[in-house]
């Protein structure tokens, strides 16, 4: 929907929930997790949507971020949200799949052409029925946000082809999708919380991770990592969730303001990712990181193949479906 059509109808349904609300709807604090800190497109976005639905309810709602990893990693801030203990999270997908499984067929290497073909996918009715999908695992989807693609990072060499990862250990977001995607391009992954990953690579628990330019920048991941490899082998999007426990004691007026503050959030968010990503790439160049845009990608999508055939077979007409959408 056009922001402008959007707006709108927001309007509209504000002003239905002021008259039928009257005094007596109740008020909730909704306490929202992310491990990004605030200025981070994510955070923003969502701050944002707090802001609109303050105002749209007269202050009854609000919403408090708990940013900065506050509340720890993505894997226990979805239990927490799952058991309605946290009424909101902002997660990477990565953590989704081993919930809701359907979620792997965005988790495959490759799997997406483009950051253009991700949003078409994302954006259209595949999307929607995935989003639909997490009831089953007690949470709301309220939308997806972008997070660019996601290349190597490490403290010894630049990685042009798979060999060049050959006996390095890798850390992977926490699902086995990932541990697989590098044995097969021929590093070795170890699944690490976020939170735990600047310690697990200042030590040597392992050599380096993966991730898009404004999580390697502001993490300040190069301090311990400073070769970075544009390998672009994952695009994979971010999520926001709701715990469908505190979901289901809403009025359906809430429920319809929420979801369209999150609307409005998500196209927040990527106008303030596309500036992001550019910043940061702009900041590693300033501060002298080795970047390397030197990469085989073909060599990578094909050391990847046995990845989306074994882990894809569950998932066929999914990402039957996916490969033609356009972009
Ligand atoms: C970031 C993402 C986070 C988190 C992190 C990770 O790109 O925004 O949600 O998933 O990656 O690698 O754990």
């Amino acid at each position: 929907m056009k922001l402008r059509t959007l707006s709108g109808a927001v309007a509209g349904l504000a002003a239905v929930c002021a008259l039928s609300w009257g005094g007596t709807a109740r008020a909730l604090e909704i306490k929202s997790s992310d491990v990004h800190a605030m200025g981070y497109p994510t955070t923003e976005a969502i701050a944002y949507m707090g802001d609109l639905i303050e105002t749209w309810t007269n202050g009854r709602h609000t919403v408090k971020i708990f940013h900065s990893m506050q509340l720890g990693g993505e894997k226990e801030a979805l239990e927490q949200v799952q058991l309605g203990a946290l009424e909101m999270t902002r997660v990477s997908v990565g953590v989704v799949g081993p919930i809701v499984d359907d979620f792997n067929a965005f988790n495959l290497p490759y799997v997406f052409r483009s950051i253009e073909h991700m949003h078409n996918v994302v954006d259209g009715e595949i999307g929607t029925e995935l989003l639909n999908r997490l009831e089953k695992g007690e949470l709301i989807g309220l939308g997806y946000m972008d997070a660019g693609a996601r290349s190597f990072y490490n403290k010894n060499r630049a990685i042009t082809s798979p060999k060049d990862l050959e006996g390095l250990k890798i850390r992977v977001m926490q699902n086995p999708i990932f541990v697989e995607m590098m044995g097969a391009m021929g590093g070795a992954g170890l699944p690490i919380a976020f939170n735990e990953l600047y310690t697990a690579m200042q030590t040597g628990v392992v050599d380096g991770a993966e991730n898009n330019p404004p999580s390697y920048s502001t993490q300040k991941h190069y301090e311990v990592a400073g070769y970075y490899s544009l390998t672009e082998h994952l695009i994979v999007p971010e999520i926001f969730v709701f715990s469908k426990r505190v979901w289901d004691t809403l009025e359906p007026l809430d429920q319809q303001l929420i979801r369209k503050a999150a609307a409005l959030a998500v196209i927040k968010e990527r106008e303030l990712w596309r500036a992001m990503e550019d910043k940061s790439m702009e900041e590693l160049a300033g501060l002298g990181i080795k970047i390397n845009k030197d990469v085989d990608k073909q060599a990578f999508i094909e050391a990847t193949a046995p990845v989306r055939e074994k882990f894809g077979a569950k998932y066929k007409d999914l990402i039957a479906r996916i490969e033609k959408v356009e972009g």
